[in-house]
């Protein structure tokens, strides 16, 4: 009787009647949320181990964002770049003093600060390196995921991502992620760059061999190319560092940033780089409606200001260590592999047990919300404002779920 009563179906039937089928959500519909807890339309209360694809590191609605955004929504809310604005330049340089950067790009979504790389990367390419017209290349990993643009799809390796979206964008050369001697094979006289995911998020949470990192640091370094980091995903406090790099105290010549950057209210991403790169760009070159805008720049101060405390980042290391304990217990008993760093991790589940997303299914009925990436693994990236209690709480659910 009581499930006739619920508005969950009949909201799920409501967005599916108006909108493209390009996903296929679990069937939660949330209406309010606060730091890891959200509650759906039914009043249902569910452990949020998603947070956006890492979106959402400092919780739902941080009170400090939450101010952020409400004393700026109160002065300006857009101004476009054909202006200056009293909030951008604070954004500007305490993000490019936390990335140990001369300069910060700011755009709005990942996909955007993946193309801009691209873009500024082939630029300095033929402007700096001497590259001949056309010829620039840029390697990247199997396994990636960048985003969806068209240019972004065509250096995928996902068929789901990029089938039916040519033709495709040339220029790209991709190598076995982790292969350090495939990459440095791989890099020509025309290389203007080496793109990767520090952590591969969608693959599953694939953190490559020890050493891979520092190494591509040194090819790019001998040959001239520049090894651009897509952290947008693995940075800003997620894996128990500032950024992904840090780990093996690898700097990049550029940071991809998005995801978190924007508080998990407002679209924020950026591009950082010493000035002998994006220097390159002249005004007219490259821009965005909305990059940087001042509700935008306000929201982001105050992530920074955030991450430049390291209270974040020795949340995700402390318990992250207690997730990835917990997690190994598993192993033999449902999980076949556990990988990650700091509060993320990729779990393998025994393919003969059930599906990522029947996992996933279970999970939302036991109050806790994790997203399949493919086949049988999920993906855990709870909010970094996380309790030990609610860690204990989603392997104990976990647990629960794997032993049928
Ligand atoms: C969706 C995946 C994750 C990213 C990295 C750039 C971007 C992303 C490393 C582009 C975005 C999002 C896209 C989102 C789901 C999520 C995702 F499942 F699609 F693959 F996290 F793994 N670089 N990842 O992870 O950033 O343009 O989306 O702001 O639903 O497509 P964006």
């Amino acid at each position: 009787m009581i499930d006739d009563m619920l508005r969950t179906p009949e909201a799920i039937r409501d967005a599916e009647r108006w909108t493209a089928h390009n996903y296929h959500p679990l069937p939660v519909v949330v209406s309010s949320a606060e730091g890891s807890w959200l509650t759906d339309v039914d009043g249902r209360r569910y452990l949020d181990c998603l947070a956006g694809y890492s979106a959402l590191n400092f919780g739902h609605r941080h009170p400090t964002l939450i101010a952020a955004a409400h004393a700026q929504l109160d002065r300006l809310t857009l101004t476009s770049r054909a202006f200056v604005h009293d909030q951008f330049a604070d954004f500007c340089r305490e993000l490019a003093e936390l990335c140990r950067k001369d300069l910060v790009l700011p755009m709005n979504t990942g996909a955007e600060a993946v193309e801009t790389g691209i873009k500024v990367a082939r630029k300095w390419g033929y402007q700096v390196k001497g590259v001949a017209p056309g010829q620039a290349n840029i390697v990247v990993a199997e396994g990636n995921f960048h985003g969806r643009t068209t240019t972004i799809v065509s250096f995928s390796t996902d068929e789901d991502a990029r089938a039916d979206f040519g033709p495709f964008t040339p220029g790209f050369t991709v190598v076995p992620y982790g292969d350090l001697a495939a990459l440095t094979a791989a890099v020509d006289e025309n290389t203007v760059a080496v793109l990767l995911e520090p952590i591969q998020g969608e693959q599953g949470v694939v953190v490559p061999p020890e050493g891979y990192l520092p190494g591509v640091r040194r090819v790019c370094t001998e040959r001239n190319v520049l090894f651009i980091a897509d952290e947008i995903q693995s940075g800003l406090g997620r894996t128990g560092d500032t950024f992904a790099c840090d780990h093996e105290g690898v700097t990049p010549d550029m940071y991809l940033l998005g995801k978190a950057l924007g508080g998990g209210i407002v679209p924020v991403s950026a591009v950082a780089a010493n000035a002998d790169v994006l220097g390159v760009l002249r005004p007219g070159q490259h821009g965005s409606t909305f990059g940087g805008n001042p509700l935008a720049c306000a929201v982001a101060t105050e992530v920074v200001r955030l991450l430049a405390t390291g209270e974040f980042q020795r949340r995700s290391t402390e318990l992250g260590a207690r997730l990835h304990a917990g997690l190994r217990s598993l192993v033999g008993r449902g999980l076949v592999a556990v990988r990650g760093r700091g509060l993320w991790a990729g779990l393998d589940i025994d393919p003969s047990l059930m599906s990522g997303r029947e996992a996933c299914e279970r999970l939302a009925e036991r109050g806790v919300l994790a997203k399949d990436t493919h086949g049988a693994t999920i993906r855990l990236a709870p909010p970094l404002v996380i309790t030990e209690e609610e860690i204990d709480h989603a392997v104990a659910q976990l647990a629960a779920v794997l032993a049928g």
